[in-house]
């Protein structure tokens, strides 16, 4: 289906099974709604309200506009969390007998001691240029994020801040079902093959088993499963507690968070915000999302599209596929780590999601973290851009990049590395969300200027796209968005 639904499909193996249809449809009933105990502190009431149709999220049309389906995460240097703000700026907040979500207000935490939201958080972009092989230019949008009305304080002096617009969700089931041993196979973190591309595995602790595992999951590769991933997003995200996340977004020094936080508590006395049977349920379904077909060949000769060839070529020649590895094949898919779950129970067996299991899949990826070069400086200002003191007056934070570094390490990644994304869907994203644009700040309007800012490991294949003439840049796109 070709529309704006694309991203909303179920694997044909779950519809054809009334039982996990079922599940299914549960789970995606729970991943549209708002939930109760959502807050102190959160983004979004709904995973939907920022996967858009199961796509992704959007940025802000303008700077008064809060940011709902993108955010900053928030730590220092070296990699640890800000330690008033935790690792991410919730935007809204709650207060009693205020309906909705209350934004950040200078000082308003501390002043009032009410759980206002952190911080208003927003981006201005910085038009920079440049010019093909063939003598045509382009721009590019150069984001610089600012951040105001601090509601808890200050922030430590070596802040580095991480804007995330939200990816896509669909396919995230095979992603977690490709064999470690075939996602390391592509890791070459010395380089020694000497291509200039890397590639680096990064590792992480199943929040059930405690078990080490690989992450695979997050644009900096933090989780390693599509349960860890939720479960952090149900908390971080939304303010919904779980049995895997008990604790509240608020920091041990965030003392009207806690203090909301306890009011609310007493309201549900049942422990945590979301039981078990809804986040397997919730689990299953972002797991057998399944991935739209591919287009560009003529259906009833089954014939490729000559532009869509001649795109493929390209890709090969500049050496996408160092990174965007095109071809995986999937091993097994054993069932929620939660045990299974059905429309009412949760049982402590795990049925493997045959659905998921030894798939031929073509998600363009190698699921491995890459330094993509670049660097950040944060300064303080004044309204007027000046340098400011914050203890005479209202600091805005500026954090402005040179290329995709984000300077925050998270989990095992550093400043200027990324997990390579997926590429399946990829001509479908605007279809689904015209607002939606590319990489992971959205700071690309367009497939095209998503490869112009390829920088570290991937300049070389950046150089190879601006290198190309017209026609072989079009086809490389019209192979693109075949995807
Ligand atoms: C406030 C916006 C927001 C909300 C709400 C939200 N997400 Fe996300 N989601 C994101 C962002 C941003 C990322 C990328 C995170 C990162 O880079 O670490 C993400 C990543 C993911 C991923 C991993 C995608 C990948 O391939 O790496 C999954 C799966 C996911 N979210 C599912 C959910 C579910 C289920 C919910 C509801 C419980 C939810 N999300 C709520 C913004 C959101
Ligand atoms: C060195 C590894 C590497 C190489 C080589 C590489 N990429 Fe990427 N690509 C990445 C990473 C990592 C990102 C995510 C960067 C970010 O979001 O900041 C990315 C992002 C993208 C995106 C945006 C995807 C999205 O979901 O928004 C597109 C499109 C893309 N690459 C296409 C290409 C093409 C085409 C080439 C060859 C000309 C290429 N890439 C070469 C690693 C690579
Ligand atoms: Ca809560
Ligand atoms: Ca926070
Ligand atoms: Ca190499």
């Amino acid at each position: 289906m070709i529309d704006r639904n694309a991203f909303s499909q179920a694997a044909q193996k779950i519809i054809d099974t009334p039982q996990l249809d079922a599940v299914f449809k549960a789970g995606d009933f729970t991943f549209r709604s708002n939930h109760d105990g959502q807050g102190p502190l959160f983004n979004n009431t709904s995973c939907q309200g920022c996967h858009i149709k199961d796509g992704r999220g959007q940025v802000p049309a303008s700077s008064n506009e809060a940011m709902t389906s993108m955010f900053l995460r928030v730590g220092d240097s070296l990699g640890n969390a800000e330690p008033t703000y935790g690792d991410q700026l919730q935007v809204f907040g709650t207060i009693e007998g205020q309906a909705g979500g209350v934004l950040a207000k200078y000082r308003g935490a501390l002043d009032e001691g009410q759980a206002y939201g952190e911080a208003y958080t927003w981006v201005e972009y910085e038009t920079i240029t440049g010019q093909f092989s063939d003598g045509e230019s382009y721009s590019l949008r150069k984001p610089i994020y600012k951040i105001k009305d601090l509601a808890y304080g200050a922030f430590i002096d070596d802040v580095q801040f991480s804007a995330r617009v939200t990816p896509h969700v669909y396919g995230s089931g095979l992603l977690e079902s490709i064999p470690e041993q075939s996602i390391l196979a592509y890791a070459d973190p010395a380089d020694s093959d000497k291509d200039g591309v890397s590639g680096r595995a990064a590792y992480t602790t199943h929040p059930i088993t405690g078990e080490r595992q690989l992450a695979r999951f997050g644009q900096k590769a933090v989780t390693g499963s599509v349960l860890q991933q939720i479960a952090g997003a149900y908390r971080g995200d939304m303010g919904v507690t779980n049995s895997i996340n008990p604790d509240e977004p608020c920091t041990s020094l965030q003392i009207a968070c806690s203090e909301q936080a306890k009011r609310e508590n007493d309201k549900h006395h049942d422990g945590v915000d979301l039981n078990n049977i809804d986040l397997a349920q919730v689990e299953f379904y972002n797991r057998t999302l399944a991935v739209p077909v591919r287009r560009g060949y003529d259906a009833s000769t089954d014939v490729w599209q000559a532009e869509v060839l001649a795109g493929r070529a390209q890709f090969f020649a500049a050496n996408c596929h160092s990174c965007h590895i095109p071809r995986h094949k999937t091993g097994s898919a054993p069932g929620s780590a939660l045990g299974d779950v059905d429309l009412v129970s949760i049982k402590d067996s795990r049925t493997n999601i045959t659905a998921l299991e030894q798939q031929i899949i073509y998600p363009y990826t190698d699921l491995l973290l890459h330094d993509m070069g670049g660097a950040c400086i944060v300064t303080r200002e004044s309204v007027d851009a000046q340098s400011c003191d914050e203890s005479e007056q209202q600091c805005v934070y500026v954090q402005r990049c040179d290329g995709l570094a984000d300077g925050r390490p998270e989990g095992e990644a550093s400043g200027s590395e990324w997990k390579t994304p997926a590429l399946w869907g990829l001509g479908l994203v605007q279809t689904v969300n015209p607002k939606a644009t590319f990489l992971h700040d959205g700071r690309a309007r367009t497939i095209e200027e998503a490869i112009l800012w390829h920088g570290g490991e991937g300049r070389a294949a950046q150089q190879a796209y601006i290198n190309m003439d017209k026609s072989q840049r079009s086809a490389l796109l019209a192979f693109l968005g075949s995807l």
